[in-house]
């Protein structure tokens, strides 16, 4: 009898590591252990691409509030001149690719289900516009944005 009670007690125990254990585990791995690959000081930017609007936004598009909600279109990224730039790269709905022109960074492709990491110093201050490579909806034009790269003096030259 007891030696049921404890099986029974290991299986509930089992089955709550997991409900709890999983999420956690998971929570961790995106907000914690992800980050820490990048170097000391790097500037973490994430970047969704919604072809809906032709928007690319630094809100999070998952599960419902694709749905729901339409994202906020990021306005000027501002940076400071040397910052190490981490972008995480990622599709809300279907293939969209990445580039800096003016760094001839890029193109990459940005599958959706994925994130792709693209990384740069912003090394000179000015601006920087960055746009989906191809055509990938009718408001693919509208799939760019900008980084303003302060100088290092404060200065902005733009
Ligand atoms: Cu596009």
């Amino acid at each position: 009898m007891t030696d049921m009670k404890w099986k029974e007690a290991s299986a509930v125990f089992a089955v709550v590591a997991v409900l709890f254990g999983l999420p956690l585990g998971l929570w961790y791995w995106r907000s914690v252990a992800v980050l820490h690959r990048y170097q000391p000081g790097s500037t973490i930017i994430n970047l969704t691409a919604v072809a809906d609007g032709g928007i690319w936004t630094q809100e999070e598009v998952v599960g419902l509030n694709y749905w729901r909600t339409t994202p906020t279109r990021t306005g000027d990224i501002p940076l400071t001149q040397g910052n190490h730039v981490v972008l995480r790269l990622r599709s809300a709905d279907l293939l969209h690719s990445f580039a800096i022109p003016i760094l001839r960074l890029g193109p990459v492709e940005v599958p959706a289900g994925h994130t792709v990491e693209m990384q740069f110093d912003a090394n000179r201050a000015g601006v920087l516009t960055f746009l989906c490579w191809q055509v990938c909806s009718p408001e693919h034009g509208n799939l760019r944005g900008r980084f303003l790269v302060k100088a290092a003096d404060g200065e902005t030259p733009w």
